[in-house]
């Protein structure tokens, strides 16, 4: 545990927690701020801030009918409002208020208070770039988690550390052999992510994580450009995105069976590790059994990538929009010769399975991309566009990003599936814009499973894409309300970004930042979020809330709750960096 964690009990260390607490969302604050603090989380409230011209709304856990906005630095009240009617929220299992207060439009740095009875909330920002210091940790996390390369100080700051896994030398697993790798050979799979707070590699998550990165870099080519991560690569012509996502992608390449095509599921240890710093892990790796799902996944994404990467000539990109093709073509085949291999998790395997026994969306959206990608006019499947219900992608449900890709680049060559992809995917923003009309909380989130926070992010990314294919910014708000639960605005009180807002995870279930002796967690992740799917992930040392939206505990144990994962990030940062490039349009 990060003694960090108690800051928010006690007054003495409360100093510390604030002054890195808020360094980059809040600014700084008056000296008897700690005093007014809001550490029992009364206002619930976007920490790291709102941009001028947003829709601005906090919630208040208590029954005041009126509050004021107070200017932190002069004291003085700068907006008054009252609040809206109580709204009880079963998922929290508490009455909110909400307190509008968009018309304040002026940046400074600003609490919310209540007179009666008195309280003030955690500082907060108004300011053009709230968003900005945050997309940009979100994406450097990746380059934190990357496995086989050293984190050198001079990007990695006080999170330097030595390289670990190199994964030159990964064995065969008895499931994973073929005639020409038979069990026991030993491969070269350098590179790509950690997944999460664990240190292997899973082909079906690094896939929708490493698209969704594609995606961005698709559609905000010019944020991209000036996006500066400093890292290793800062230096080459190549957006940073481009070079982080690349650096993942190019692993992925390597977990195809030259022979035959076929890819296999994960890069493994065979348990979970102990809380150790990567480089001192020295037990075997191997590659495990070959699977339907990620032959698919892999398809889809190297389809994506030989796109997306072909528009960025030059010495960095090379050949690899031809070879991931060649690639895609290759998975693609060998899918079509093995069309339901389903991964089943090997007696001696013990790490993540990322298991999924349903593969329709999967070849959904891999024949899709591979249409897209110039490769068969013949294969974007309408029927199944038609006949399905879209919901939000996750790692097992990925249909939804052949809408995408649909909407946002099959117009010419396919407008009839084009045509249906933007009829599913707006009948789906519509239908989380009406749960976000209804939500006490202003959020469309209404199921809390592992990972609740990316379902957040991912729903906020059904609705962005929605807007900005139809222009009705009527989803601008409800995207503004997943941001600023995300933020802070949460039934647990959390700012779910470490290192952001007044009050973030600190014990990340991340075995780096548990094990590198830095008190704060590395920057820039996304902790999972509430859950009830799985309850007791610290034995009796926790006792969670059983109202889902609270069930949520900032402890090291928890790895439901409070791991982190490239998945959860990636739309994360899609979403940070998105609010961020409006906003700078806005601002011209
Ligand atoms: O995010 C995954 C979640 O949807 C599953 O329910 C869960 C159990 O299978 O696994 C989660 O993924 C974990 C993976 O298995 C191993 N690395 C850490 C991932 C995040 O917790």
């Amino acid at each position: 545990m990060k003694r960090i964690a108690l800051c928010f009990f006690t007054g003495a260390v409360v100093t510390t927690c604030l002054l890195y607490m808020t360094g980059c969302g809040t600014g700084s604050g008056g000296a008897d701020r700690n005093s007014r603090s809001d550490s029992t989380g009364l206002f619930l409230i976007n920490q790291a801030g709102y941009q001028p011209a947003s829709v601005k709304m906090a919630l208040l856990r208590f029954p005041a009918t009126e509050f004021e906005v107070v200017d932190e630095e002069t004291g003085k009240t700068v907006f008054s409002g009252k609040t809206g009617v109580p709204r009880y929220w079963s998922f929290s299992g508490d009455t909110v208020r909400a307190a509008d207060f968009s018309a304040l439009r002026k940046p400074g740095i600003y609490r919310l208070v209540t007179r009666q009875p008195a309280a003030s909330s955690w500082p907060f920002s108004i300011g053009e770039n709230v968003y900005g210091d945050i997309a940009l940790a979100s994406l450097r996390a990746f380059y934190y988690n990357r496995s086989g390369m050293e984190i050198a100080p001079e990007y990695g700051g006080k999170w330097a550390r030595p390289a670990g896994h190199p994964d030159t030398a990964v064995i065969i697993h008895q499931s994973a052999a073929s005639p020409s790798r038979p069990a026991g050979t030993v491969i070269s799979s350098p590179g790509g992510w950690y997944d999460a707070g664990d240190y292997n590699k899973y082909v079906v998550n690094s896939g929708i994580t490493t698209y969704t990165l594609l995606l961005f870099l698709q559609q905000y080519p010019e944020y991209c450009r000036e996006l500066s991560l400093n890292i290793p690569e800062s230096n080459n012509a190549l957006p940073d995105v481009a070079d982080e996502l690349m650096y993942n992608l190019k692993w992925m390449l390597t977990m195809q069976d030259p022979a035959d095509g076929g890819v296999y599921h994960k890069l493994t240890h065979k348990n979970f590790s102990g809380f150790v710093m990567p480089h001192q892990v020295t037990e075997p790796r191997y590659v495990v059994q070959k699977s339907t799902a990620a032959a698919l996944n892999f398809a889809a994404v190297t389809a994506m990538a030989a796109r997306v990467l072909k528009n960025y000539p030059g010495p960095e990109t090379e050949n690899l929009p031809e070879i991931c093709l060649r690639a895609a073509r290759k998975a693609m085949a060998w899918a079509r010769e093995h069309p339901n291999v389903i991964y089943r998790q090997p007696a001696d395997i013990q790490t993540g399975e990322y298991g999924d026994g349903n593969l329709e969306d999967e070849w959904f959206w891999a024949e899709t991309e591979l249409a897209l990608t110039g490769e068969d006019p013949g294969t974007v499947n309408t029927g199944y566009i038609r006949d399905h219900e879209f919901r939000t992608p996750t790692w097992n449900r990925v249909d939804m990003l052949g809408l995408w890709s649909l909407v946002l680049s099959g117009h010419e060559a396919f407008p009839t599936a084009a045509g249906l992809a933007r009829q599913k995917l707006m009948e789906r923003a519509d239908i989380l814009f009406e749960k976000y009309s209804d939500s006490p909380y202003l959020v469309s989130l209404d199921h809390f499973e592992w990972g609740s926070n990316a379902e957040v992010a991912n729903q906020a990314l059904v609705k962005l894409i929605a807007m900005n294919i139809s222009g009705d910014e009527k989803y601008l708000a409800a995207i503004q309300g997943d941001v600023d639960y995300l933020l802070g605005r949460n039934a647990t009180g959390y700012c779910f970004a470490t290192g952001f807002g007044s009050r973030s995870p600190v014990n990340i279930h991340h075995r780096p930042s548990a094990a590198d002796g830095i008190p704060e967690p590395v920057p820039g992740f996304l902790a999972g979020g509430p859950n009830t799917q799985v309850m007791h992930d610290c034995g009796t040392l926790v006792k969670r809330s059983s109202f889902p939206a609270r069930s949520y505990t900032d402890s090291e144990c928890s790895y439901s709750t409070n791991e982190i994962a490239i998945n959860w990030n990636a739309p994360f940062f899609y979403l940070m960096g998105a609010m961020d490039t409006m906003q700078q349009k806005a601002a011209r």
